[in-house]
């Protein structure tokens, strides 16, 4: 029982992600189709006591398909999205390509589940829903149970992002390993994917710079969060750096509210929120760090402080880490999909 699933872009860090994530959550479907480019096409996937063929994505791929989880980059999103929902499949994507058009849901299940009301697997009726971006969706876990309570008008946020989020991630997490090896071994780093060394170091984030001075991936978070949280006036500024870091973002975010808001019901409103662990242990300095979250569901909260430059408990700085790989991208898209059954 359950609806068909297709997964597309299987062989990626991602669809490889999406699928322990159907497994771990015991998702239910009737059949799965994997589907990659045509250079993948043949190659055999155990999943679940099972062996599948990852077959050639082509426009005939999304028949009698229910819900189709994309991530195989925006060019394919936009050639193959609309023929699946044509099709009338619900389109999970992970890519920037529909997150900004009118109409098109973009969805955080714990923040803005009600967005998609009205989308139901069944109907026949295909639809596009997206992903948002993953320092987004890390963000806003923590910043959202705040909002709600005290109306978050200024956010500031600062990334630390991890390699994997940089394009191919399998190949982004292969080269900062590479490149940590030959810099300790006095050789010059191997720099493809990133065009600098990264191995014991940082730079800005790799996305293309914009005339106004910030880069796409800054743009994204200020617009995805005044979608996400129905808000055109809410004002959202960022500075993502890449740093050596495998596969979690960090995040450093300063809040400023309509309302007052004490740290301390900061931190009970945030221990009891979804999807969301509260690590801040002051007297043992422990607060949280990628590698801790790694492979984890939650994202992880700390450093919950008033802010000393704002007046009347109307400031917060938090500290937040999330895997970027899986609540970032493939488990978000699941619990979209376990939304529409
Ligand atoms: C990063 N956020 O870590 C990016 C990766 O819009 O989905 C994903 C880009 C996107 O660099």
């Amino acid at each position: 029982s359950g609806p068909s699933v297709a997964v597309v872009g299987v062989t990626g860090a991602v669809g490889q992600e999406f699928l322990s994530v159907l497994s771990d959550r015991d998702f239910p479907y009737r059949s799965l189709k994997l589907l990659a480019s045509k250079r993948s096409s043949g190659k055999s996937i155990s999943f679940q006591d099972r062996t599948f063929t990852v077959q050639e994505l082509t426009a005939e791929s999304f028949h009698d398909v229910y819900i189709a989880l994309f991530s195989a980059g925006g060019s394919i999103s936009k050639q193959f999205g609309p023929i699946a929902v044509d099709k009338g499949a619900i389109v999970v994507d992970n890519s920037s390509a529909f997150r900004m058009v009118d109409g098109v849901p973009l969805v955080i299940p714990e923040v803005n589940p009600e967005a998609m009301d009205g989308i139901k697997v069944g109907t026949k009726k295909g639809a596009l829903i997206a992903n948002p971006n993953c320092s987004t969706i890390i963000c806003l876990m923590a910043a959202t149970p705040l909002h709600r309570h005290a109306k978050v008008t200024r956010m500031v946020v600062s990334t630390y992002q991890a390699a994997s989020g940089a394009g191919a991630a399998a190949a982004a997490m292969h080269e900062l390993e590479l490149q940590t090896r030959e810099v300790l071994e006095g050789k010059p780093p191997t720099c493809n994917i990133f065009k600098q060394q990264y191995a014991f170091n940082l730079f800005s984030h790799n996305a293309p710079v914009l005339e106004n001075g910030y880069n796409e991936e800054e743009m994204k978070m200020v617009k995805e969060t005044r979608k996400i949280w129905n808000d055109m006036n809410v004002k959202v500024t960022a500075t993502c750096i890449r740093v050596p870091v495998m596969r979690a973002h960090a995040e450093s975010v300063n809040l400023q509210f309509e309302k007052p808001l004490d740290e301390d019901t900061a931190r009970e409103i945030l221990k009891t929120a979804p999807g969301v662990v509260v690590i801040d242990d002051r007297t043992s300095n422990r607060f949280p760090t990628p590698l801790e979250v790694s492979n984890k569901d939650d994202v992880a909260v700390g450093r919950i402080r008033q802010d000393v430059s704002q007046e009347g408990n109307h400031g917060l700085d938090i500290f937040v880490c999330g895997d970027q790989v899986r609540k970032g991208a493939a488990l978000n898209a699941v619990q979209i999909a376990e939304l529409l059954l």
